[in-house]
């Protein structure tokens, strides 16, 4: 993988940006589902492109269920003989682009073979924040003491605290106590994982993400976190005997085991690429003129904690997609 990582970063760019032009022509249109077959199509197109030989470890789900880009599929051209390891979320935040709201990302890490926790779609707790208050936070500790040694770490008082929290029922206590520490909130519809990432990056103005989402994305927030030198727990939650019997079935058996942002993606081996679909405080989303689209993106590599940011311009007189479905190159 070592070798390959400069060579591959921009083909990943590429693929979040493919995914990205598609899913972004449906936004607001109100269909979650088009927007995410979209983006699928795209970035599975321009993954048979790229140099590695990888396998999906997150996607798109069970094989039987996910036409494309589930998991254990096999990526990439093959010849690259390097073996990867793949999560995806070619739209992380569906209903968000399908209702035109901010933050929606095309997201793809790419890290060595067997160092992505392949865990399925459980939901896990969540707390995560930027390089100055790492070595702080303790998943397991009152909320009002983790908001307290943030605050001490940034130098700041409680009320001077952004927390990002999703939307959610499930939270109404955490809301309460957050609030009750004078912290300030901004309540999230969908997309943790922006709101992770927005952790480790001052100019968003968001200090920690709390509260319950989605297990694949709290990987795919790790490998983000970890290049930027931030700090993310989890824990599963497991909120009834069903899924409790899930989890035990698909091998984890410790309720109560905290997962830090490097048993969910070991090592030093870890590419994260990211484009936006709509615009956010990471991002800005994709722009259409006519015959030029515009697109950012992120990318990161951990061996070399480079952090890249890209506006690309897209002639769309010349460029086309690939499309996997179509079977052929299609116009953007
Ligand atoms: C979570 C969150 C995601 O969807 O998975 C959420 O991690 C789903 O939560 O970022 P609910 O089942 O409570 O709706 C996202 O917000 C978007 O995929």
């Amino acid at each position: 993988m070592e070798d390959r990582e400069r060579e591959i970063m921009l083909d990943l760019v590429r693929v979040t940006e493919t995914a990205a032009l598609m899913a972004g022509r449906y936004m607001g249109m109100g269909n979650k589902e088009l927007v995410d077959a979209a983006a699928v199509d795209g970035m599975r197109g321009m993954l048979e492109l790229v140099r590695i030989t990888g396998t999906v470890v997150i996607g798109e789900g069970e094989k039987d269920k996910a036409p494309m880009l589930y998991v254990g599929e096999k990526l990439g051209n093959g010849k690259g003989e390097t073996e990867v390891d793949i999560a995806v979320d070619p739209v992380e935040g569906t209903r968000l682009v399908a209702n035109g709201l901010p933050n929606a990302l095309s997201i793809i890490v790419v890290a060595a073979r067997g160092a992505i926790l392949p865990v399925p779609s459980f939901y896990m707790h969540k707390i995560a924040v930027g390089p100055k208050a790492k070595g702080h936070i303790d998943i397991n500790a009152p909320v009002r003491e983790n908001l307290r040694v943030v605050a001490a770490a940034l130098g700041r008082k409680g009320r001077d605290l952004t927390v990002v929290i999703l939307d959610r029922p499930r939270h109404r206590q955490l809301i309460e106590e957050v609030r009750q520490t004078g912290a300030r909130i901004k309540l999230i519809s969908d997309g943790d994982v922006a709101g992770a990432i927005a952790t480790c990056l001052e100019e968003t103005g968001v200090d920690m993400l709390m509260g319950i989402g989605g297990a694949p994305e709290a990987v795919l927030s790790a490998a983000a976190i970890k290049c930027l030198g931030g700090e993310i727990q989890t824990k599963l939650w497991l909120p009834d005997d069903e899924q409790r019997k899930r989890a035990t079935e698909a091998g984890f058996t410790e309720e109560n085991r905290v997962f830090t942002a490097e048993d969910l993606v070991r090592g030093d081996g870890i590419i994260f690429a990211a484009t936006g679909i709509t615009d956010g405080e990471l991002l800005q989303g994709v722009r259409y003129y006519g015959n030029l689209a515009t697109t950012n993106s992120i990318v990161m590599r951990m061996r070399t904690g480079t952090v890249r940011q890209i506006k690309t311009y897209h002639d769309l007189t010349r460029k086309t997609l690939r499309s996997m479905k179509m079977g052929r190159e299609v116009e953007v």
